[in-house]
């Protein structure tokens, strides 16, 4: 038996439905082998990071325990990612829905599709503060740093709005 470990991952959508999108992730997330869901931030709305010119954001991030591995639990992240219609076209581009691993334990996972912790969290607000919602305390495994305290680092001025709890009813799954 592995142990479980606590895997964090990061949920965003700026294409049609946002939150219906979220909550249809989330939905999937609590059904995935081996795993469960351990708690859902609120929804927070966005401005975009890296491309501007595209809609805003809903983003969210879940706490799931888990025996998957972190190839198999990227998996599971595309396969969702296919089936609520995301296309890959534009990098940071608009999507229906995206589906990041920001940690997994505190392992550090360098393969050919999968960099964990996922290498721009520590440095976006759209991450950090629905994070530190559920997770103030985490601390990042090369940095060193709580969630709370990478937040406070953050120089840039995102704009992230705290837009909704989490609807409960999906929250059950
Ligand atoms: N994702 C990106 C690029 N920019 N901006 C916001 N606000 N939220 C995102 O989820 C996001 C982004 C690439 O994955
Ligand atoms: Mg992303
Ligand atoms: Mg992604």
């Amino acid at each position: 038996m592995t142990e479980p470990v606590i895997a964090y991952i990061g949920i965003g959508s700026n294409m049609g439905d946002r939150q219906a999108y979220c909550q249809a992730a989330v939905r999937f997330i609590a059904r995935f082998p081996k795993t469960s869901l351990i708690t859902v931030s609120s929804l927070y709305e966005t401005s975009p990071l890296e491309r501007t010119d595209q809609e805003w954001f809903i983003n969210c991030v879940t706490a799931v325990r888990t025996t998957l591995s972190p190839r198999e639990l990227l998996q599971a992240c595309q396969e969702v990612e296919q089936f609520l219609g995301r296309k890959r076209s534009v990098r940071f581009g608009p999507r229906t829905i995206d589906l990041d691993i920001l940690f997994y334990g505190n392992r550090i996972v360098q393969g050919p599709d999968v960099t964990i912790p996922h290498p721009r969290a520590h440095q976006r607000r759209f991450v950090l503060e629905p994070l530190a919602e559920i997770a103030p305390e985490l601390e990042h495994p090369t940095l060193h740093k709580t969630a709370v305290q990478l937040l406070q680092g953050i120089k840039d001025r995102q704009e992230v709005r705290r837009w909704a709890p989490f609807p409960l009813e999906q929250k059950a799954g």
